[in-house]
């Protein structure tokens, strides 16, 4: 089975609204394994080179201000597909755009509020993963239900 690694956090709003479980639960039932997690207020540096990418983009600055106002749960999660996957669980990056069912369709309205972050790709996956967290802060366990997961 190819596997596939992917960060995903659950931004202030998220832990605010009370959505850790909910966001956790759609992975969980999708089928993903939690390799890591841990809620943490990262430093203002730390978010800049998070959205390094998006620097010359006029909303980086309130990009950043949103990250740092309160905890994030940052995760990471292990599958087939997980990254592209992740995406698709999420929605789009405008929660106006998403479709009932995603969790910003279901749970953000504004751009600027739309709760969690996904990888947008395996190598910013492995970039984001490594940002974030430290080599034995990840996992390595094969979960009961796999072999009902995968044939
Ligand atoms: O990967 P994703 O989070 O879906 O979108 P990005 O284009 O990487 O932008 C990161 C982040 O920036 C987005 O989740 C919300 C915010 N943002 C914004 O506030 N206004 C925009 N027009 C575009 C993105
Ligand atoms: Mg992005």
């Amino acid at each position: 089975m190819s596997s596939e690694q992917t960060f995903i956090a659950i931004k202030p709003d998220g832990v605010q609204r009370g959505l850790v479980g909910p966001i956790i639960t759609r992975f969980e039932q999708r089928g993903y394994k939690l390799v890591a997690m841990k809620l943490v207020s990262p430093s203002k540096e730390h978010l800049e080179k998070h959205y390094e990418d998006l620097a010359d983009k006029p909303f980086y600055k309130g990009l950043v201000t949103y990250m740092l106002s309160g905890p994030i749960c940052a995760m990471v999660w292990e599958g087939r597909e997980a990254v592209k996957t992740g995406r698709t669980l999420l929605g789009a990056t405008n929660p106006m755009a998403s479709a009932p069912g995603t969790i910003r369709g279901d749970y953000a309205i504004d751009v600027g509020r739309n709760v969690c972050h996904g990888s947008d790709a395996v190598e910013s996956a492995k970039k984001e993963i490594d940002l974030w967290f430290k080599k034995e802060e990840l996992m390595s366990y094969k979960p009961a239900n796999f072999d009902w997961i995968y044939e």
